[in-house]
């Protein structure tokens, strides 16, 4: 128990160094609503378009590119229609990368986010997800080993006009 607690508190650190969305679900256990500045917001009332994306259990999300238009705001219908639990977690792809390590380290690791979703086979289930910057977002399955097989994808956002005011680096909580 000493132990397990060791491994999640220092699990938790290595998120909080990666990405800060992560780490505020994984310290502070309820959920605030903010979403992650950097990718987008979730907003519920606001869905533009549905679209469906599949997992397979060839490592594959069909289809793997979607296309969106700055400030919309998309329902992801997901299905797993494997064997195998996969799930969608979408980010930039340097904290997909660091979260697809620590899930190979700590495989029974739990996580609920809004930016992420779990299945089990034959599960469907839907993020709601406002792609707010233009440029790409990535997503990915970080079940041990699927990411490095290749299970993972693209969300283009196409921007609407230029802004003079860049938010690349904000990630503040807008109250
Ligand atoms: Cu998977």
């Amino acid at each position: 128990m000493k132990l397990r607690n060791t491994l999640l508190a220092w699990a938790s650190a290595a998120l909080a160094a990666a990405t800060p969305a992560f780490a505020a679900g994984a310290t502070d256990g309820h959920h605030h609503d903010h979403g992650n500045a950097t990718i987008g917001e979730a907003e519920a009332s606001q869905v533009s378009r549905t679209v469906e994306v599949e997992m397979r259990d060839s490592m594959q999300f069909v289809p793997s590119k979607l296309s969106v238009k700055q400030g919309e705001t998309l329902r992801i219908v997901v299905k797993n229609t494997g064997q195998l639990t996969h799930e969608i977690v979408l980010g930039d792809e340097k904290d997909l990368k660091a979260h697809a390590k620590l899930m190979k380290k700590f495989p029974e690791m739990e996580h609920a986010e809004p930016n992420m979703l779990t299945l089990a086979a034959g599960k469907t289930g839907e993020l709601v997800w406002k792609f707010s910057r233009a440029g790409v977002v990535n997503f990915a399955c970080l079940q041990p080993g699927h990411f490095e097989a290749g299970m993972k994808g693209q969300v283009r956002v196409a921007a609407i006009k230029a802004r003079a005011k860049d938010t690349t680096k904000e990630n503040s909580h807008a109250h």
